[in-house]
């Protein structure tokens, strides 16, 4: 990857705010992985590695409900996004530790996968690429209802060998019903265990959007001003041409695939360590401060999962609670039989 040139000027406060973000994520991810191996936790899958990418992306989401505000529809290495939209520790470590507590899905899904009416965020499916099926609804909700409402999807560069990701540059580029939707490739270049230089002939993800009109760029997503640049610049364009723009980040995998493969740490760049060394070369943080950082959130996480232990698991007569919209009481379900 080249080295970055792009380098705006980012206000101090918001370093600090970026990086604090960056660390609370990767606390998070980290008490994760502690969880799965001490038993606590059944099935680990994250973003160590996506912190300069998608804490970027979730300080510029237009956060609300409804078409004024922007729709996401996300894969499962989000967690940078959702800690930068406000989202907490406790949310995401009750989810891996599958209490009934689990705000996204009562303890029913995967980690890291969410589900806020409250913030336009679409329920996530482990199923990769469904979501860039799916997403081409809300943003043509949006193109109908005017404003400066987006719709942003994301998912990684394997998953687009499904026929999903090519509907999805169908969709949002017919002629005269362009879509307001910015679509995201995170590209780490890998889908588990095959490497992406085995698969696709392409030379960026992103000039497959090129046949179809749309607006692309490739970035260095382990850089954390080169993601806000082209971040804004993108969003800028979706919101006022509302047309589509597919933005494709290269980042690290920090610890591979999930814990299937022993989510063991491996030596690629690390984007948190990279974005500190420029903090004490511009004198925004010392050493000091990042370390209170660190120590900040690794106790924080420590102290939600001791906070989640006390709590309960779900009921098994409750397993088909919410299969069908607004079904809390079960009505439903019980209606359809056992
Ligand atoms: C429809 C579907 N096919 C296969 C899988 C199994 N699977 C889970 S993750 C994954 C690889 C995805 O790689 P990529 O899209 O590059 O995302 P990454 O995990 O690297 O972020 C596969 C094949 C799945 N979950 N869903
Ligand atoms: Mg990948």
């Amino acid at each position: 990857m080249q080295k970055s040139t792009l380098r705006p000027r980012l206000e101090p406060a918001l370093q600090v705010r970026i990086h604090d973000l960056m660390v609370k994520t990767r606390c998070v991810e980290e008490r994760m992985i502690k969880m799965n191996r001490d038993g606590e936790g059944f099935f680990w899958i994250g973003a160590p590695g996506e912190e300069a990418f998608g804490v970027p992306l979730g300080l510029q989401v237009k956060k609300g409900q409804g078409p004024d505000f922007d729709y996401l529809h996300l894969h499962y290495r989000s967690s940078p996004l959702i800690m930068a939209m406000g989202g907490t520790m406790l949310d995401s470590l009750r989810q891996m530790g599958m209490r009934a507590t689990d705000r996204y899905s009562a303890g029913r899904n995967f980690t890291n996968h969410y589900a806020i009416p409250e913030w336009n965020v679409a329920p996530m499916a482990p199923t990769i690429e469904t979501q860039y099926l799916i997403a081409p609804g809300t943003a043509w909700v949006q193109r109908r209802h005017g404003g400066d409402g987006i719709t942003i999807v994301n998912g990684g560069d394997a998953g687009t060998a499904e026929g999903d990701f090519a509907s999805c540059l169908i969709w949002s580029t017919r002629p005269g019903k362009e879509i307001p939707m910015l679509i995201i490739v995170v590209n780490n270049k890998f889908g588990i265990s095959t490497s992406h230089g085995t698969q696709h002939g392409v030379r960026n993800i992103a000039d497959r959007g090129i046949p179809h009109g749309m607006q692309t760029k490739v970035i260095n997503g382990n850089d954390v001003f080169e993601s806000w640049a082209a971040i804004d610049e993108a969003m800028r364009y979706v919101r006022t041409e509302r047309r589509p723009f597919l933005l494709e980040a290269h980042v690290s995998r920090l610890n591979g695939h999930s814990s299937s493969s022993g989510a063991n740490r491996v030596d690629e760049l690390d984007c948190i360590l990279e974005f500190e060394k420029q903090l004490l070369a511009d004198k925004i943080r010392t050493e000091a401060e990042i370390k209170a950082t660190w120590e900040r959130w690794r106790d924080e996480a420590n102290a939600c999962v001791k906070q989640l232990r006390t709590e309960p698991f779900p009921e098994a007569s409750d397993i088909w609670k919410w299969t069908f919209h607004n079904d809390a009481d079960n009505t439903l379900a019980k209606a359809g039989g056992d």
